[in-house]
């Protein structure tokens, strides 16, 4: 059918900026009228003459308004001349995916519908970010560039007449005509790249036997949670199919919801707690694991809910790498983490004689030294880790990576971690995180912090609390120039060092979609007392974190809400 595209006159919206990782706003407005339209074409206007005959995958967590978002960009790609959208069905790709096809269909770059961990549903967040071709998170100048599109839009363009009526329910390609020029729809199986992938990474007939167990060795028993979020379909296929996992006692939450069973979908000890709660009860789970709604974050515990932080789960991978197929052909560059991240991975990267790399909090800030053959293993404390399998952090991977690691060592979670302590010892880590406070307040914060960390007297001072003292050695607000473009990132948290090596880092969300969350990350190193209990080995420093930063007079919060 021959179908004529049309200009539809719009204004532009405040607040249409892209955050850590795309725009993630409440569904209310991305419902208002011409919002979500006014984004896409932004996209497709920051991406300039490119998208004349482009290929874009499209996909995302199926949270509420997925449908509604991909109806919107069908009609809006096809009438600016896009020769091509790859559509998961019904919607569905997890974020690990959409970059993967991306990656594997060599094509222009991908929208992802997703909110990531914040929670869905009519009333809360949906989002939309934009991947590039590596497959990787827009950097800062794409996500600059779309943000001065919205600052003054004036038109977008719209195929009015094509139907999207159930389109992406069922696979298969369709073919329109727009403007004289053919226009395709190919709605694709949402895992089947995804699981060829791992199947090359890993060695999945030795996941399966550690899974199903032989006469020598008893079934190594998991508990997989997708929190209600994408990894369903995925986990599924993976752990219950190929693996051989069993579907009742191996898995939980596996159907994607479109609010996420109004849980917030979010793999952490406060959000996952129903995960830890099963894996506690019963003493027969040798370890859980749980993803967030788009399937790029994991949480990993081992018997009785023994919590590895992200720190540490980077670290031991780390230093386990070789039993990964995929490593052992592709050989281990170096190693990344974000800044707030703790060190332990640094102690494996000196041990193994690789470079290693600290970048600001966003996994796009990975993309350029992937790209450049000097990355292979990175992660981040808010509960990322993965590798240049592709340019997204990867919650199915991660896990795999674990099962490999404890097949090829014939040892428990704690057993791995705590032979990794004994080696490297071990970087105590505490995240604390005040969500939803008032933004004036959250600002007022951090212009304290600044005019703190500029004045001449705190380099040098000492503060005590509950019996400990710490010397200020530095303190800065992060930048960063990448090592590859020369581009720069300023202002990404503010860090106070010890001279003990301990470090408090300030930092403000870009996340969140209401208010300002405080994030207030502590981290301290022990050679020797490795075996304490984290909260309270962080006591002090956590205090002597409130004292310097005055949070509760800023923001009138007596706790944090989240402590990870
Ligand atoms: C995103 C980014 C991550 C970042 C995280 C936390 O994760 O991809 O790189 O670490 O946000 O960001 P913030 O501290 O600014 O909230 P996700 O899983 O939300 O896409």
């Amino acid at each position: 059918m021959a179908l004529t595209s049309v200009n539809i006159s719009t204004n532009p919206f405040e607040g249409q900026k892209p955050g850590t990782s795309g725009l993630r706003k409440k569904v209310k407005v991305f419902m208002e009228k011409h919002y979500t339209e006014n984004f896409i074409q932004c996209i497709l206007n920051a991406l300039g003459d490119k998208v004349k005959g482009s290929t874009l995958i499209v996909g995302g967590d199926g949270r509420y308004f997925s449908k509604q978002a991909i109806n919107i960009i069908i009609r809006i790609a096809s009438a600016n001349g896009v020769a091509k959208l790859v559509i998961g069905q019904l919607g569905i790709l997890s974020t690990p995916a959409v970059s993967s096809l991306i990656r594997n269909h060599k094509v222009l770059g991908g929208i992802v519908l997703t909110a990531s961990h914040n929670p869905g549903g009519i009333r809360n967040d949906f989002g939309i970010k934009y991947n590039i071709e590596n497959g990787g998170p827009a950097p800062d100048h794409v996500s600059d560039a779309i943000y001065d599109h919205t600052k003054k839009i004036s038109e977008y363009k719209f195929t009015p007449k094509l139907e999207t009526d159930r389109l992406i329910d069922i696979l298969g390609t369709t073919t329109y005509n727009v403007d004289g020029h053919d226009f395709v729809v190919e709605v694709i199986d949402s895992t089947a790249d995804y699981v060829a992938l791992m199947k090359q990474i890993f060695d999945f007939h030795k996941l399966r036997t550690l899974i199903r167990g032989t006469d020598k060795r008893p079934p190594f028993n998991v508990l997989i949670d997708s929190m209600n979020g994408v990894t369903g379909v995925y986990v599924r296929r993976i752990f219950v199919d190929e693996l051989g996992a069993s579907p009742d006692n191996n898995v939980c939450r596996i159907v994607p919801l479109d609010n996420f069973g109004e849980i917030h979908p979010d793999p952490n000890l406060t959000y996952a707690k129903d995960l830890v709660d099963k894996v506690k009860a019963n003493s027969t789970y040798d370890l859980g694991a749980a993803f967030d709604g788009d399937g790029d974050r994991n949480m990993i515990i081992g018997k009785n809910a023994f919590f590895v932080t992200p720190s540490d789960s980077l670290a031991v991978l780390a230093n386990n790498l070789e039993c990964i197929p995929y490593f052992k052909e592709n050989g281990i560059h170096g190693f990344a983490r974000s800044m707030p991240t703790a060190a332990a991975v640094d102690r494996v990267a000196a041990k193994l004689g690789k470079e290693m790399f600290e970048v600001p909090t966003g996994w796009k800030y990975f993309g350029n030294l992937m790209d450049a053959g000097r990355l292979s293993l990175c992660g981040e404390e808010s509960f990322g880790t993965g590798s240049d399998h592709i340019r997204e952090k990867d919650g199915i991977w991660a896990v795999l990576a674990w099962l490999s690691v404890i097949e090829h060592k014939n040892m428990s979670v704690e057993e791995i971690l705590k032979e990794h302590w004994g080696i490297y010892g071990r970087n105590y880590f505490t995240r604390y995180d005040y969500e939803e406070c008032e933004s004036d307040a959250a600002n007022q914060l951090m212009e304290h912090l600044e005019k703190l960390i500029n004045s001449d007297t705190l380099v040098g001072k000492s503060y005590t609390a509950i019996g400990k003292t710490y010397k200020i050695s530095k303190a800065d607000n992060f930048s960063y120039v990448d090592p590859i473009d020369e581009s720069v990132a300023k202002n990404q948290g503010i860090r106070i060092l010890f001279e003990d090596g301990s470090r408090l880092i300030y930092r403000l969300s870009g996340t969140g979609s209401s208010g300002a969350t405080i994030r207030l990350y502590i981290d301290s190193y022990e050679k020797d007392n490795v075996l304490s209990d984290a909260q309270v080995m962080l006591k002090p420093l956590v205090e002597v974190g409130l004292e310097i930063s005055q949070l509760k007079k800023f923001t009138g919060r007596d706790a944090p809400t989240v402590i990870t």
